[in-house]
Order: C-alpha cells, then structure tokens, then sequence
C-alpha cells in the first residue's frame, strides 16, 4: 500500500518539473536568509536566477557537518527561530553537536515520509508498532514515531533500554512492527529468549531497521530468527532523520528516496563530480521543502549508488543501493555518531596519557562494545594502580557524559600499544568481520 500515491508514483517529468521549482525556491531561500549561503554563492559567482535545470545544481557550494558546527547552533537557520517548534541533534566531529531546528511543516512533512516510509514496508493502520529507536536528540525515536501515529497505527514509544521489559511489552501490547537498530533488535531478541519469550510466537511481522550499516546476511539472519520481514530505513538528522529513504516490500531492493523533497547526487568524494546512475560515490543531498535548516547539495558521506529503473512497486522515485560505508571515520556505535578525534581529545585534556591510543570496536550479544586503550607516559606508570584505576574511572564518566557513549578504558604499559608504519591503526573495528 502507498501512503500518498499520487506524490509516491508521479512520473519522472513531473517530479523533475517539481524539483526543479522546489531547487530554485530553496536556493532564493537560502541566499535571501542564511549569510554562511549567500557568501558561498558569491565565491562560485552563482545566484539563484543561474538555476535553469537540474542539471545546474553542479553550479551550486556543497555544504557539510563541518559548516553546521562552524555556525553551532542556529547560524544557518533559516527562519526566525520563533517559527522552530523543535531542535534535534547529533554528534559532530569535536563533541560539539550538530544542531537542527523544524518548523511545524518540517514536521509535517517528516510525518508524511516517515509514513510512506513505514506503509512501503508494510505497515498499516492496524499495526501495533513498537518503536524501540532512542527518543530524546536522536531523530530514530520521535521520527518512527511521527511516521506510524500519521499512517494511524498504534505507537508504542517504548525507546532504547530495559530489554527484557521491553520484550514482555511486546508480547502483551501484540507488537506487529518493530522498529529500532537492527543490532538492537537482535539483542531485544536474545533478551525475550532470555525470558522465555521466542518472537515467532508473537504476532510480529515487520522490522523497519536502519541508523548503523547492516548487510544482506543480517537480514536474512534476522528473518529467520524473528519470522519478520526485516526492511532499511535510511536518513540522517541534517537532511531530517529517518525516512529520507526507504525500502519497498515488493521489491526490497534499493531504497527510494523520496524525491519530491530530497535531490538525491552521486559524486566521486574526491573530486567532487557527478558520477552516473549506477556507479558508486558519496551521496550528496539537498533539501528542497526544508524550511527550519535547508542544506544544499550536503555531503552525507555515506558511499551508495543511485537507480533510476522502474520499481515493481510502482513508485516512480529513484532508488539508493544499501550503503555501503562511509568516506570519513566516523563510527556508529549503538546509534550514536562518534568520531575517533573526539575521544582523541577528551583523552589529551589528561595529563600523563600519550598520544598512543587505539579504538576497539567489537560487537558482544548483538551490543556494540567500545573498549578505548591507551598508553601512559612512564611517570604516571610508576604510580599506584589505585591512582590508575581511578583515571580510567574518570576518562570513562567523561567520555559517557560528552559522547553519550559507555566505554571501558583500559591504560596501558609505556610502548604496548603496536606501532604502526604508515597511518597509525586508531580504530580495530571487530564488528566489521561479521558485516
Ligand atoms: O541515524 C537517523 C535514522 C534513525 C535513520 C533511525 C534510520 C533510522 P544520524 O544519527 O544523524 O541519523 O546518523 C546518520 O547513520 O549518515 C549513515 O552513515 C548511518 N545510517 C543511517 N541509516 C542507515 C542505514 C540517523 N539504513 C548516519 N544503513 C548516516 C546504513 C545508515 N547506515
């Protein structure tokens, strides 16, 4: 079923007539409102007027996580902050937040695509969907949320944690639709067969999953083990948050992005070209009925390819293949964005550790685990183990409180950490194995 079937099958025409008024509008917007924009189309020597196909969006200044934290935290707003009704956030490269205001039709229209979002994987008002993604800052939480109660299913806002609990809801409240991590949904698994509670005895027959890269054997796995259809759901808070693409029951194969709001770009990440339908790059998004924070042509730095072949479906938006990496470090753990220089730096306000540090990522019962190891300078090795303990104490508490991640730090030996010869091996990434 289509939550909105004549936006979700218009023929490509019309959606490329629609994106091209919504490109113009947008780009009017931006240079009228948000100075950082205005400055980057005068370097390029580009104004709005210069907009006369699509193809003319490779005019146009990209912008990235790094503008967001440069004007941290309304600089490139682009409405009067009394018409945002909500800010969302996430992690950007130094601890600082990445922060994001909607307008009441922002959050309309994220309803909207959550629900279509939601319906293409076989949701319906009938479904009981418990909704397991964070709610707070984290857009997976409120965002799945918004998308069911629109479709007028019953929401159950049940958000991350207390796993065996959560398992007795959905066996009592009748769960249908899951929605949360996919690595949070194995554990919700492992936590009901804990308690007795196998999810192929429950009426369970969906998961919409997404938020961290998962593969096709993940699926496959997880179908078998909950007797669901296991479905991606794609997005990100700076375009704004889950639902910006989806994948269909029909065909589950590529996600459709929803084209009508988001010009969806493949570019190589280095030069910066457009690359063709089919070939893999960095996908490059620009919103184009965002009013709150609008982007133009935003590096997600997720590496997917773009399809632009019929759906059996029958929705007309093209497709993106399942992301398959990404072209910074940033790592995804339980959800949560971390970049490794942001534990690079917490580690350097202390004194007597060294620059030798390693990341270990590791997946233990369907959790992501992060251990952080590194090295003390001789002086503090000398001291007492009480004294080191307590350091660790510290860096884990301060690493939880501006990450929003649990740790286990472990100090090590002068010299224990292995050298590299080239680039220094920061992050040892065991989940990746599995992927
Ligand atoms: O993860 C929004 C979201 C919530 C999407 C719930 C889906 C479900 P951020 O925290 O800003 O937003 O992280 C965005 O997560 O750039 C990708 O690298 C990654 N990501 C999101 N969905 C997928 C997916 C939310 N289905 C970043 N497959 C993105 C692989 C994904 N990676």
């Amino acid at each position: 079923m289509l939550f909105n079937v004549r936006q979700e099958t218009l023929p490509r025409e019309e959606i490329e007539a629609l994106q091209l008024r919504r490109l113009r509008n947008v780009c009017e917007r931006v240079y009228a409102n948000v100075p950082f924009y205005r400055k980057q189309f005068e370097a390029l020597g580009v104004r709005p007027a210069d907009v006369k196909s699509l193809a003319d969006v490779k005019l146009l200044p990209f912008s990235e996580k790094q503008d967001l934290r440069n004007h941290y935290p309304y600089g490139l707003f682009a409405v009067p902050k009394d018409n945002i009704v909500r800010l969302h956030a996430s992690s950007g490269t130094t601890g600082k937040a990445v922060v994001l205001g909607y307008t009441a039709r922002d959050l309309e229209i994220w309803s909207e695509i959550a629900a279509r979002s939601l319906m293409a994987a076989g949701v319906t008002r009938s479904d009981i969907v418990h909704v397991a993604y964070g709610y707070g800052l984290f857009t997976g939480g409120l965002g799945a949320h918004g998308g069911a109660e629109c479709i007028g299913a019953t929401v159950v806002p049940a958000s991350g944690g207390a796993s065996r609990r959560q398992a007795h809801l959905m066996r009592d409240f009748g769960a249908t639709v899951l929605c949360c991590t996919p690595t949070y949904a194995l554990h919700l698994w492992e936590a009901g067969l804990e308690v007795g509670i196998d999810f192929h005895d429950l009426p369970l027959r969906v998961g919409v999953f997404g938020a961290e890269p998962w593969t096709e054997a993940m699926r496959r796995d997880m179908e078998e083990k909950m007797g669901i259809d296991a479905m991606n759901i794609y997005g990100l808070t700076e375009i704004m948050g889950p639902g910006v693409a989806m994948e269909c029951a029909a065909s589950k194969c590529g996600l459709h992005v929803w084209e009508d709001h988001f010009l969806p770009e493949i570019i190589d990440p280095v030069t910066g070209e457009q690359l063709p339908p089919g070939e893999t790059g960095e996908l490059v998004l620009t919103t184009l009925t965002k009013e709150g924070v609008p982007l133009i042509r935003f590096r997600t730095r997720d590496l997917t390819s773009l399809d632009y072949s019929p759906c059996i479906c029958g929705r007309t938006h093209a497709r993106i293949a399942r992301l398959r990496g990404r072209t910074d470090d940033m790592l995804i753990i339980r959800g949560v964005n971390v970049f490794p220089q942001q534990i690079e730096s917490l580690l350097m306000e202390s004194e007597g550790l060294t620059p030798n540090y390693q990341i270990i990522v590791d997946r233990v019962d369907n959790l992501d685990t992060l251990e952080v190891r590194v090295e003390v300078s001789d002086t503090l090795f000398a001291d007492e183990i009480r004294k080191l303990q307590m350091l660790e104490t510290r860096l884990q508490k301060n690493i939880k409180e501006f990450l929003g991640v649990s740790t286990k730090v472990r100090l090590m030996e002068p010299h224990s950490i292995a050298r590299s010869e080239g680039k220094a091996l920061r992050i040892v990434d065991n989940r990746s194995k599995e992927l």
